[in-house]
C-alpha cells in the first residue's frame, strides 16, 4: 500500500474529520495525496500557505429544495447539490448527475476529481459537479420536465458563462440539458449558450460532444497500447454500463477493429461473443429507455443475458469500466488479471476501487485513471464554450481532431510527468501531479484567496 507523505498526514486527518462520513470523497483525497508526497519532495513550495489544504475545502458548497409535483398531483421534493470545488484555472465546470444514490459526499468527490481532470485537458475551466437524488427512471417525460424546471428555478442564481457551467452525468442527457437549458433562459431572459454544454446542436451544442467522452477514453487506450506497440485491432474488450460512455466507447473500439462482447446496466450483462450489435443497444437504451436484458430477448441465440454476477468474470484483453464508482473490486481485478488483460481504461469516474488499481498496477497490466482517460468529455464541453463564446459552429471532423490531440496530449504528458518523478507506466501519478501542478501554479499566483 502507498503511503502518504508524513507532511500529508495532518492535512488527510483533517480533510478525514471534517467531511464524517465521505466516503467517496476520502477515498479520492486519498488517491490524489499518496501522489503528491513526490511534488512537494522536490518542490516544497506547493505545501505552503496551506495550498493543498485550501485545495481539498471546496469554494462554495450549494444544497437546495427541489419541489416538484408528479402525474399523480403528488408533491414530491427531492435534494439538489452544486459544489463550486475550484475556479483557479477557469469558471467551476463539471456534469450534473440525477441519481437516487447521490449524496453530498458523491458530488464532492467527483467535483474533485474534475478539478485535476479539467486541468489536465489544458483548457480554461476549473472545477465542479452537482445534481440530485432524483430518480429519472420510470418517471414520464412531463414529470422529467417539471423536475428539471424545478431543480434549474434554484440553480440558476449561481452559474454564467464566466462562473459555472454545468453539463450531463449518469441520468442527464441531452432531453435533461433541453429542458434546463430552456429554463435558464426563461428565468434570466438571456440566450447564455455557454452557460451550460451538452446542449442540441440546434441550440448552441457541439458535434462530438455527445461522443465525446467514449471516444476520448478509447484513444486514450489506443495510446497506452501503442506504447508497448499493441492496438486495438482484433481484440476482445468488455465496457461496462450502456450509457453515454459505453455506447460510444463501443463504438470507437469498433472503428479501431476491436470486438465488445459485453456491456451492461445495473441489472445485470449481456454477452454477445460475436460483437454486440451497437444499433441494437442505442435504440434500447437511447431510444426506448428499456434494461439491457432486452437485446438478449431480441437477439436471442447466441447471446447470454446475466441478471446479477460481475461482468469483470469475461475473459477479455481491454476493459473499459463506464458505469459508475466502484464497480470493480479487487477480486473483479484479480479475474481480469487472471484471464490475460492488457489494458484497463477508465470511462467511468473512479469505477476501480484502490484494490483493483493495486492488482493492475501490480502485475503490469497498463492502467488509465478516470481524470485523465475519461477528460475527453469535458474536454469538447470547453471546445463547445469556445464555439459558443465566437458564435461558431465546427464540423464533426474538426472537432474530433481536436479533442484525439487534446486526449494524446493527455496521455503523453501522464506519461512523462511519471517518469520525471521517477515511476514510468504509473499513470494514476502522472495524471494526479500533471494535473495538481497546473492549479497549484494557478493557486500560487492569486495569493492567499
Ligand atoms: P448514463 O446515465 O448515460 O449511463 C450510466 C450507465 O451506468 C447505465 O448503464 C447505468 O445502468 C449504469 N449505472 C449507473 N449507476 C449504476 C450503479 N449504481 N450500478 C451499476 N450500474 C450503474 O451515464 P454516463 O454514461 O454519462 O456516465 C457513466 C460514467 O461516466 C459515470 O461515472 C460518469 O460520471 C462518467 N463520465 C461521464 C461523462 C459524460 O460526458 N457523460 C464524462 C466523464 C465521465 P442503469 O440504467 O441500470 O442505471
Ligand atoms: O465527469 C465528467 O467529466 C462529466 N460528466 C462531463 C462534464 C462536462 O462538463 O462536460
Amino acid at each position: 500500500m502507498t503511503k502518504i507523505d508524513e507532511k500529508l498526514e495532518p492535512i488527510l486527518a483533517e480533510v478525514l474529520r471534517r467531511n464524517a462520513g465521505e466516503t467517496e470523497f476520502h477515498q479520492a483525497v486519498i488517491e490524489v495525496l499518496e501522489s503528491l508526497g513526490r511534488v512537494i519532495a522536490k518542490k516544497p513550495y506547493y505545501a505552503d500557505h496551506a495550498l493543498i489544504e485550501r485545495l481539498c475545502e471546496p469554494e462554495r458548497q450549494i444544497i437546495f429544495r427541489v419541489p416538484w409535483v408528479d402525474d399523480q398531483g403528488q408533491v414530491q421534493i427531492n435534494r439538489g447539490f452544486r459544489v463550486q470545488f475550484n475556479s483557479a484555472l477557469g469558471p467551476y465546470k463539471g456534469g450534473l448527475r440525477f441519481h437516487p444514490s447521490v449524496n453530498l459526499g458523491i458530488i464532492k468527490f467527483l467535483g474533485f476529481e474534475q478539478i485535476f481532470k479539467n486541468a489536465l485537458t489544458g483548457l480554461p475551466i476549473g472545477g465542479g459537479k452537482g445534481g440530485s437524488d432524483f430518480n429519472p427512471r420510470g418517471r414520464s417525460e412531463g414529470e422529467v420536465m417539471r423536475f428539471c424546471q424545478s431543480f434549474m428555478t434554484e440553480l440558476q442564481r449561481h452559474l454564467g458563462e464566466y462562473t459555472d457551467v454545468p453539463a450531463g452525468d449518469i441520468g442527464v442527457g441531452g432531453r435533461e440539458i433541453g429542458y434546463l437549458f430552456g429554463q435558464f433562459k426563461r428565468l434570466t431572459n438571456r440566450y447564455e449558450a455557454g452557460v451550460l454544454t451538452g446542449k442540441g446542436l440546434v441550440y448552441g451544442g457541439s458535434r462530438a460532444r455527445t461522443e465525446a467522452t467514449g471516444f476520448g477514453a478509447t484513444y486514450f487506450v489506443s495510446s497506452m497500447l501503442a506504447t508497448k506497440g499493441m492496438d486495438f485491432d482484433g481484440r476482445k474488450c468488455v465496457v461496462s454500463g450502456s450509457g453515454n460512455v459505453a455506447i460510444y466507447t463501443i463504438e470507437k473500439i469498433r472503428q479501431f477493429g476491436g470486438i465488445v462482447i459485453a456491456c451492461s446496466d445495473s441489472n445485470g450483462y449481456i454477452v454477445d461473443e460475436s460483437g454486440i450489435d451497437l444499433d441494437l443497444v442505442k435504440e434500447i437504451k437511447e431510444i426506448r429507455r428499456e434494461r439491457i436484458s432486452q437485446y438478449a430477448r431480441r437477439k436471442g441465440n447466441d447471446t447470454h443475458y446475466i441478471e446479477g454476477g460481475s461482468i469483470w468474470d469475461v475473459p477479455c484483453d481491454v476493459a473499459m469500466p463506464s458505469a459508475t464508482q466502484n464497480e470493480l473490486t479487487g477480486k473483479d481485478a484479480r479475474a481480469l488479471v487472471k484471464n490475460g488483460v492488457v489494458a484497463v481504461g477508465e470511462g467511468a469516474n473512479m469505477p476501480c476501487t484502490p484494490d483493483a488499481v493495486r492488482e493492475f498496477q501490480g502485475a503490469g497490466v497498463l492502467f488509465g485513471p478516470g481524470k485523465a482517460a475519461n477528460a475527453g468529455g469535458v474536454a469538447t464541453s470547453a471546445l463547445e464554450m469556445q464555439q459558443n463564446a465566437s458564435r461558431d459552429s465546427w464540423s464533426f471532423e474538426k472537432t474530433e481532431e481536436r479533442l484525439a490531440a487534446i486526449m494524446r496530449n493527455i496521455h503523453d504528458t501522464c506519461a512523462e510527468t511519471a517518469e520525471e518523478y521517477g515511476a514510468p507506466g504509473d499513470y494514476v501519478l502522472g495524471a494526479n501531479i500533471a494535473g495538481f501542478e497546473r492549479v497549484a501554479a494557478a493557486m500560487t499566483a492569486f495569493g492567499v484567496i
